[in-house]
């Protein structure tokens, strides 16, 4: 069989309807959904354009939407506008009513530590932090690097660089010294922005060690601000470390600082991407692009109100924490949620104690969460009243059918709107989803592209698959909110993206769409599986495995087989208690065989308790390939939020063997 023939067997045909009464209030109906696919395939410039002057406050306005050059692979958007996102996020809320009203509501891990933010609040704690800043000598266009838990300085920190033009770098805190130090070469910081340690599952995690270690080699720091969260003993090197709440307290420190007029096309941030293969790329995005695209779906994806309380559960050390805990949300002048803790703890309720405590009225999440608390039963999710909710997502990975149908049925009480939202850091915000009260839900597709949003699914030659054909799926029109480039690295940038499909942006994921326009993601393509000339995405075997009553997790990669070229590995958790034994395999073998084809029986299952996942829940499958084979080189595994899972596998394979 030809390369050419992507085949997925994912066959799911249950639909959900969207909840009718919701409808009249909602941000946008059928009708004006009808309108702006209309208006966006007419004049796509057009479209952008009303919706970047509708949702953002801009100081000059911008004279073209789009400005592009197709040989250099060069868009900018919204060229000659000047804008400033923290003044968009905050000032401007303080005129319209706005002033004493939530903006950031913090829970700490400890159930008792909780902090709010009015608007005015975070203003005043945003120009006093960009007063800092800017009193050690940061302006605009200086790199910051912030390397801090889940906590309100994060947030204050990100808004406060924005506003004077400097550009923040977020190092997730669970990355170790290694990853931090070649973040910060990467991007060249002058300062870093750090804390004593992170509170994580009731344990504190030192991370000062890691700044210090960090930055033996780090030149171009000058200086580190340190927060104090956990209050352990720190190593403090005079000189260049200082505490954060002695500089904001500092008397010459003002209340006020104007923020910098910014042009539309000037960098606002780089973020490392996740770093499951190869070398992180700094992913550089552009002020006006990127807030365009976080508020217009904020507002059209989410229905955001400026009376919602937003939640979503990503670190920000992800793409997914920058668009929709920071940016979007504030932008909007709704209240947004920071969480600092973990799922389970205290106990496997905690998701479900803090929606019903604050009122949550949107739930996005990972499907990695929700098959966790899944595994912990749904009896934890009777004790809370979840009335408030009203619409809930899911991102980061392909959600499972069944995952999809239990998060809908126990959470979303069988009728609220679960969109399972499509995007990269590289696309800065949501790009394929649902729209929650326009057409069905199809429980582990992304739906259709956004108005104005052109997807295409090709074979690896270029030419456009046909309805339901796997292929590579590309973006084939320039949207606001794409990267800029890779910092640093414009042929990476240009040969990444742009040269295997000219013309257009190649996602690096599978997937194929359905007759109904409906888009299925297959998977990352490099984590497609090929038996005997069929390829199979990991996705689909992973998802008929978990459907399985007593599987709670699963992860498939592909090993060489003499005769299929490739066969089927599985690693599979089992619920607790069940017996890891032969027969289970055999009858999970017959499951994949009649829930798939017998293409698709794994070669080997192995049981293990946990799998290799990088901090933002994406399963390291570079690393379960390796075991599978035997070996023993992982590559850099910095990126793990578990390293010790890796010894078990090994030994589980050679158990196995
Ligand atoms: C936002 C984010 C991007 C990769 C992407 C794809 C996977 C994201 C998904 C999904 C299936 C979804 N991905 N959303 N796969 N269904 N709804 O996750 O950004 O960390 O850059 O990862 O995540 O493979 O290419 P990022």
């Amino acid at each position: 069989m030809s390369e050419n023939s992507i085949e997925t067997l994912m066959n799911e045909e249950r639909t959900f309807d969207p909840p009718e009464e919701m409808l009249e209030n909602s941000n946008i109906t059928a009708q004006q959904y009808e309108e702006a696919c209309r208006i966006a395939d007419e004049d796509p410039e057009k479209f952008w354009a009303e919706r970047a002057r509708e949702l953002l406050l801009w100081k000059r306005d911008f004279k073209t939407a789009l400005e592009s050059d197709p040989e250099k692979n060069e868009y900018k958007w919204f060229a000659g506008g000047r804008l400033n996102a923290s003044e968009n996020c905050l000032d401007r809320h303080l005129e319209n009513g706005k002033r004493n009203k939530a903006a950031l509501i913090w829970q700490g891990e400890p159930e008792d530590e909780v902090r709010v933010f009015t608007y005015h609040m975070l203003h005043r704690k945003v120009c006093r932090f960009a007063n800092v800043l800017k009193k050690m000598g940061v302006s605009k266009g200086d790199r910051v690097a912030i390397y801090l838990p889940m906590v309100p300085e994060l947030v204050i920190s990100m808004l406060a660089c924005a506003r004077i033009g400097a550009v923040h770098s977020v190092i997730f805190a669970g990355f170790s010294a290694v990853s931090l130090q070649s973040r910060i070469i990467d991007c060249d910081a002058k300062i870093l922005i750090a804390a004593d340690g992170v509170l994580r599952g009731g344990k504190t995690i030192p991370l000062k060690r890691n700044v210090d270690e960090a930055l033996f080699e780090c030149p171009s720091v000058e200086q580190v601000i340190m927060v104090k969260r956990t209050g352990d003993e720190i190593d403090f090197i005079e000189g260049r470390d200082t505490w954060w709440q002695d500089e904001m307290a500092a008397p010459d420190i003002e209340d006020y600082c104007k923020p910098e007029s910014m042009r539309s096309t000037d960098p606002m941030f780089i973020l490392h991407t996740s770093g499951s293969t190869g070398k992180p790329k700094g992913i550089v995005h552009s002020t006006g692009g990127y807030m365009t695209i976080t508020a217009h779906t904020s507002q059209w994806v989410f229905d955001l109100k400026d009376d919602d309380v937003h939640w979503c559960t990503a670190d920000i050390g992800w793409i997914t924490g920058h668009s929709y805990t920071v940016y979007g949300p504030l932008a909007l002048g709704a209240t947004t949620l920071l969480f600092e803790g973990v799922p389970t703890y205290p106990r496997p309720d905690r998701y479900w104690e803090i929606i019903n405590r604050y009122g949550v009225n949107i739930f996005y999440t990972t499907p990695t969460a929700i098959r966790s608390l899944r595994r912990e039963g749904s009896q934890w999710t009777e004790k809370y009243d979840l009335s408030t909710l009203r619409i809930l997502g899911s991102v980061g990975e392909p959600i499972n059918p069944e995952v999809w149908i239990w998060f809908h049925e126990h959470i979303g009480k069988g009728k609220l709107p679960l969109l399972d939202t499509w995007w990269q850091t590289e696309t800065g915000g949501i790009l394929i989803s649902p729209l929650p009260y326009v057409g069905k839900l199809k429980p582990g597709s992304t739906g259709h592209a956004l108005p104005g949003i052109k997807t295409a699914i090709v074979r690896s030659d270029g030419s456009e698959a046909s309805a339901n054909e796997g292929g590579h799926l590309l973006i084939t029109e320039p949207w606001p909110g794409m990267l800029c480039t890779i910092h640093n690295d414009d042929a990476r940038y240009r040969r990444t993206y742009f040269e295997r499909f000219p013309g257009s942006y190649e996602t690096g994921d599978g997937a194929r769409i359905d007759e109904d326009g409906f888009h299925w993601i297959m998977g990352r393509l490099d984590d497609v599986i090929n038996v005997s000339g069929h390829r199979l995405g990991t996705t689909e075997i992973e998802s008929a495995l978990i459907a399985h009553p007593d599987v709670t997790e699963a992860a498939v990669v592909g090993i060489p087989h003499d005769v299929k070229g490739q066969s089927v590995y599985a690693y599979v958790t089992l619920r607790s208690g069940l017996d890891q034994d032969d027969e289970t395999r055999t009858a999970l073998c017959n499951w994949i065989s009649e829930k798939i084809s017998p293409i698709a029986v794994p070669e080997a299952i192995q049981f293990s308790e946990g799998l290799p996942k990088t901090r933002s829940g994406k399963i390291m499958r570079r690393i379960l390939r390796s075991i599978a084979v035997g070996g023993t080189e992982f590559g850099d595994t910095s990126t793990l939020s578990d390293a010790s899972v890796i010894n078990d596998l090994i030994e589980g394979q050679k158990v196995l063997f």
